[in-house]
């Protein structure tokens, strides 16, 4: 038989004090509204890829393991998207120097090349999805949270299996390569 399809998505890790900052700021999110990200699933996506056979996995890997420095990041502001429906609570990153930028353009061009990835149309604007909308919710205008300017190196660059589950989605890590700070 065939092997089932993964749901992939190549993502920056981030260190731990920025992901228990950006859990206490979907902790802070109106609860009635939002469902909290749990910190061990926040990232950073650069590629969603959506449903691949199990043996791309051999093709992503190496392009995964290229990435040998970490971008210098800054915590920006929080932000609902998409802006008039607003379905998640995101925090975006500021990229002074432009690293993580050409970091994600590497990274899709060598997915595109190696025939796991259609590119995106639509900007590449990193973000960190810190809750999502309770179904059936009504998306409120702004989020009125406040957010410390935290300044840090992303640690690594991973390929995530995604699996839809009655709890929402569960994160599993299928290859990592640390960066270098
Ligand atoms: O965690 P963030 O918000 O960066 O929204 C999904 C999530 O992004 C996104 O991939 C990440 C891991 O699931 N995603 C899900 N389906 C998608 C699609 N069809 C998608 N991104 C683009 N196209």
């Amino acid at each position: 038989a065939e092997a089932r399809p993964l749901r992939l998505f190549v993502a920056l890790d981030l260190p731990g004090d920025v992901r228990d900052a950006l859990a206490a700021t979907g902790a802070a999110a109106d609860p009635a509204v939002w469902r909290a990200v749990s910190p061990d699933s926040l990232h950073v996506t650069l590629a969603f890829l959506g449903s691949r056979p199990p043996e791309d996995v051999d093709a992503i890997a190496p392009i995964v393991a290229a990435e040998h420095h970490a971008p210098r990041l800054t915590l920006g502001e929080v932000l609902l998207l998409p802006p008039r429906h607003a379905r998640v609570l995101t925090v975006t990153l500021t990229d002074p120097t432009g690293a993580l930028a050409a970091l994600q353009e590497r990274v899709a061009a060598a997915l595109a090349e190696a025939g796991v990835y259609t590119p995106e149309s639509r900007p590449f604007r990193p973000h960190v999805t810190v809750a999502r909308l309770r179904p059936r919710t009504r998306p409120p205008r702004t989020a009125d949270l406040q957010l410390d300017p935290l300044e840090f190196s992303a640690t690594a660059v991973i390929l995530y299996s995604s699996r839809l589950g009655p709890g929402g989605a569960r994160y599993e890590p299928l290859v990592a390569a640390a960066l270098r700070s």
